[in-house]
């Protein structure tokens, strides 16, 4: 399996409860290496770049609203098939059908307020590390 890189965030959610270590303790303890991090807070302008792909949907105007209400934590997470080893330790989108043990079953607040994002395939992790990261900040 190759190694991979995935984009993460700590949503305002998980920062406002002070969550941030314990959900690096569920990633790092699945085998992915943190090997970028920073604590950000996104203006509306930020959000909506990095959301462009979801502008038709319904609850785009609100995650907007959300995802600038309060700091977050960015950070790239490196590993053996990074992408789907980290959606599978995320859970569902709505924590109520995720699995147990996963991040958003265990700290999540709702769809909305679900703690974590992960991107959802290589090509964007990569076009999103490039929106959120510059290359120098990032030590593999
Ligand atoms: P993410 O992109 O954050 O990793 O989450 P995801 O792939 O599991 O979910 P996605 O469909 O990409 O939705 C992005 C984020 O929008 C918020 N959302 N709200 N109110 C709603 O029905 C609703 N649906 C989605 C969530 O914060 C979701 O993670
Ligand atoms: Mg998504």
């Amino acid at each position: 399996m190759a190694v991979e890189r995935t984009l993460s965030i700590l949503k305002p959610d998980a920062t406002e409860r002070n969550l941030t270590g314990k959900i690096n303790a569920v990633i790092e303890g699945a085998g992915l290496r943190i090997i970028a991090q920073k604590r950000v807070k996104w203006d509306a302008g930020d959000a909506a770049s990095f959301y462009a792909v979801h502008k038709a949907r319904p609850f785009y105007n609100d995650l907007v609203t959300y995802m600038t209400s309060a700091p977050i934590v960015v950070q790239v997470l490196e590993g053996e098939n990074a992408v789907a080893k980290y959606r599978e330790i995320m859970g569902a989108t709505n924590p109520e059908n995720a699995a147990d043990g996963t991040i958003r079953k265990l700290f999540a607040e709702n769809i909305e307020r679900n703690s974590v994002h992960g991107s959802d395939s290589a090509d964007n992790a990569a076009q999103e590390i490039g929106l959120v990261f510059q290359e120098s900040e990032i030590v593999g």
